[in-house]
């Protein structure tokens, strides 16, 4: 990796300071110190140098005057910091040969940095590379959220099943990239009562919590790529202000006063582990709120601070809802505008619904967002009022379009009726936004058609669509320095930051001795791979092999248990058939499943059984083995990615609204076997029918099945092959002694209906993994289409994500550095 070095760096003076920090900082010595110390050490020498350059970006008066994008979000997915900001700062180099001057080993220093694991998966991730990218392009930027005390859970498995434990992310030290920002604390209420005044005759109302808790704002540094812009990542940690919660204290009732100081610390304490399944619980509620009326008040500080009037807001700032969970926020700032600036209902209004944008990432039922109104009413007494005054108003806008329509209404409503009223935290962002986003093309065709269809007809403007995309720093330049030191001798090394270059090595994907050291790359990564696996899981693989591989969050529409399927008639044929020959494969599977998730913690079961019986036969000859990998995280997809040959993109149609490992798994050169969904159908018109198998029923083919009633035993019945693989879930060919033991999965898929659909996407898919099987023998040929992934994906870098925002959204201009 060639150091670009935009910071003036000074090696000895940084060896002191690392040395410094080795001393005061973690009371340790050069003599005695461990490698995590050093890597302290290290990490806060650098986060230094990082935040000076936080400060100066703050204080630059161009960035405070200048239009700036405040991202919204329960989730950021970061993972560690201190390899990529070394990439970003042009330090890569001088560093590790500073601390080999220390006797330190800068890999494996590396290493010793833990995940900040403070997101589910999609959504989370998501969320950290927009912020790299809004750094990269320098456009003034700051992202809100949470300090969670644990991340999301480790996971290990016990007998093959998944044990959570908690992931105490920061360790017992303290996390080295942030640094506490008490001047710009606050205090958040909850509970309480609205109060009624009159002044002129004129009704006041305002809120009076019945609780306080502080918010305390950790800032961590994101870091520009190869520029001076550092953005702040602001994540609020909640405290317990007083011993006492006020209005429990005043009435005397002391024991209950005790207990609100219980919930105080707990509002930050962990991330909820449910990713696209919502469960409505009072503490995330309060997580929601925590979050949004922090953000909103330091936005609001920021602005007022730079001299600028409420009226100005839209012109001064944008808000992007990271999907409905900071829904909260609108409420919010119209509480502010009306109770304590005392503008009128429409003035506030009017600011408010030209400030904020949502983002949908989910069209699953299950997932979106609903609050019961009785519980925001005890805890947001006046944001329920004002709740009901915005879909008053909304109503009438309605019935002027459409008179006398009740079911309209109906549907419309902010407020979902029934035994318990509910609030839509959908419909109150469509409601509130100046525009809502889907996350690939067909996502937001999509929401237009499906999810929002009326709202679409009343606002045809609002909706609009932003594919994802994902930052090639993380995701190429330093999880595969490989290949990008071969692309950049090919072409260049600007391609990180106008990824569209990449498109260059095209012109290189017929020459052999370019191909040669492609899949020699691949081959390293293979073996970087096979060796973690060797260390960890004690599983010896053949790196000759097909990597296949399938990472992502466990869960019935990303159809983990097809691809297991596709396993068991793999290993049917190889036991039964003697003439079945097959090119070795190695199945690759990485997943939490949420702890509450009871099938998905089945196919998990399942997929450990499976491999553990199939990795240890001797009859299969090592053609086939099957690897669970235990924690799936974003450090662990560093090195799974870069090895991949195949990516399992094979959620049921309609169902992954975009996928982003899609992304990262062609960019490195893996094929994806996968469906017409989500971003899928952008990456094959990006690369060409030649260079993606597709396979499995479209939206429409899914929409024809399901109106004449699917059955899948007709799909079962029919087809041999399918039903010995299914069946092979019955017995105890893989729970010795215990038969039955994988029945759910089975259970599921055929008495259970088969809500996805596995069964009728079965025969088309293995079709597609034989394709596979069969052109990967041709290694020039597979070595092409590997290399025109790799320089088709210019796309999907999330700088033009984030351009595309800009341009149809935000409204931004860049202020360089
Ligand atoms: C309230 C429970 C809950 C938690 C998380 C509901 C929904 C979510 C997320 C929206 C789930 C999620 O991560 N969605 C993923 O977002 C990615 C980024 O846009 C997409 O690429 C994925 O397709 C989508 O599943």
């Amino acid at each position: 990796m060639k150091p670009t070095q935009k910071y003036p760096f000074d090696k000895a003076l940084f060896q002191n300071n690392v040395k410094r920090h080795l001393n005061a900082t973690y009371a340790t010595t050069v003599e005695h110190a461990s490698t995590h110390a050093w890597y302290l050490a290290m990490a806060r020498a650098l986060a230094e140098l990082t935040m000076f350059n936080l400060l100066e970006t703050e204080q630059d008066q161009r960035i405070v005057k200048a239009k700036s994008l405040n991202y919204l979000s329960l989730e950021f997915l970061i993972g560690r910091l201190t390899g990529n900001n070394l990439i970003s700062l042009g330090l890569y180099e001088p560093v590790a040969e500073a601390m080999e001057g220390l006797g330190q080993n800068l890999t494996d220093l590396l290493e010793e940095e833990r995940d900040p694991s403070l997101g589910n998966g999609g959504l989370g991730r998501l969320a950290a590379c927009y912020m790299d990218s809004c750094a990269a392009l320098e456009y003034p930027t700051v992202g809100y959220g949470l300090h969670y005390e644990y991340g999301l859970f480790k996971q290990s498995f016990e007998n093959g099943q998944q044990k959570e434990a908690p992931d105490a992310w920061q360790g017992i030290e303290g996390y080295p990239w942030e640094v506490a920002r008490p001047e710009f604390k606050q205090d958040i209420g909850f509970y309480g009562h609205v109060e009624v005044n009159y002044v002129d005759g004129e009704e006041k109302r305002h809120w009076v919590p019945g609780m306080l808790i502080q918010a305390m704002p950790w800032d961590l540094p994101i870091v520009g790529y190869e520029n001076d812009t550092v953005y702040p990542l602001r994540l609020w940690e909640a405290r317990a202000i007083a011993p006492f919660s006020l209005e429990s204290f005043n009435n005397g009732n002391y024991f209950e006063a005790q207990h609100a100081l219980i919930d105080a610390d707990n509002i930050t304490k962990v991330l909820y582990p449910n990713d696209n399944h919502e469960k409505g619980k009072t503490l995330r509620l309060m997580q929601q709120y925590f979050h949004s009326a922090a953000s909103i008040r330091d936005i609001l500080r920021r602005h007022t601070n730079a001299g600028f009037s409420l009226e100005e807001l839209p012109e001064h700032e944008t808000v992007q809802l990271n999907d409905t969970h900071p829904t909260i926020a609108i409420p919010e700032l119209m509480r502010i505008f009306i109770d304590e600036k005392g503008l009128s209902w429409d003035k506030a209004w009017s600011i408010c619904s030209r400030t904020f944008a949502y983002t949908n990432h989910t069209l699953l039922p299950e997932a979106l967002e609903t609050w019961d109104e009785g519980l925001i009413q005890r805890l947001l007494p006046r944001h329920m009022e004002i709740i009901y005054e915005i879909n008053r108003r909304f109503l009438l806008e309605v019935s002027a379009k459409w008179p006398g329509d009740v079911s309209k209404q109906q549907k419309l409503s902010v407020i979902q009726e029934g035994f318990h009223r509910m609030v839509r935290m959908a419909n109150l962002c469509v409601v509130g936004s100046y525009a809502v986003n889907g996350v690939a093309a067909l996502h937001s065709e999509l929401v237009k058609r499906q999810l929002f269809p009326e709202f679409h007809e009343l606002y045809p403007t609002r909706l609009k669509n932003v594919t994802n995309g994902i930052t090639p720093r993380r995701w190429l330049k330093y999880c595969n320095p490989g290949l990008s030191d071969l692309i950049s001798e090919k072409i260049g090394d600007q391609w990180p930051s106008d990824l569209a270059q990449l498109q260059r090595i095209a012109n290189y994907a017929d020459d052999t001795a370019f191909q040669k050291r492609f899949m020699a790359v691949k081959k390293e990564n293979k073996e970087r791979l096979a060796k973690w696996v060797q260390e960890n899981m004690n599983i010896t693989l053949d790196t000759n092999a097909i990597f296949d591989v399938q990472i992502k969050r466990l869960h019935e529409y990303k159809r983990q248990h097809l691809n297991m399927l596709h396993i068991l008639s793999l290993y049917h044929r190889l036991k039964t058939d003697p003439t079945f020959d097959m090119q070795p494969r190695v199945v690759f599977f990485a997943a939490k499943a949420a702890p509450g998730y009871y099938l998905a913690k089945e196919i998990i079961f399942a997929i450990n059984k499976i491999a553990e019986k199939i990795n240890s036969d001797a009859s299969i000859n090592g053609k086939l083995k099957v690897v669970f990998v235990p924690d799936y995280r974003v450090s662990m997809a560093e090195i799974i990615i870069p090895a991949a040959d195949v990516s399992e993109q094979i959620s049921t149609a309609g169902k992954e609204a975009s996928g982003t490992g899609n992304m990262k798994l062609a960019l490195n050169g893996a094929l994806t076997i996968g469906t017409m969904d989500g971003a899928n159908v952008e990456i094959r018109e990006e690369v060409g029918d030649d260079n993606i198998y597709i396979f499995g029923l479209d939206i429409d083919g899914v929409h024809e099945l399901r109106s004449h009633g699917y059955n899948p035993y007709d799909f079962y019945q029919a087809d041999p092959l399918l039903k010995a693989s299914l069946d092979l879930l019955l017995g105890e060919e893989f729970t010795p002694g215990e038969p039955g033991k994988l029945r759910a999965t089975y259970d599921s898929l055929l008495n259970g209906g088969d809500p996805y659909l596995v069964l009728a996407d079965f025969a088309s898919y293995v079709d597609a993994q034989q394709r596979i099987d069969t052109d990967y023998r041709d290694t020039a040929g597979w070595a092409k289409k590997a290399i025109m992934n790799t320089a088709q994906m210019g796309k999907f870098s999330s700088d033009r994500s984030i351009r595309d925002y800009v341009n149809q959204i935000w409204k931004l201009t860049p202020v360089k550095r």
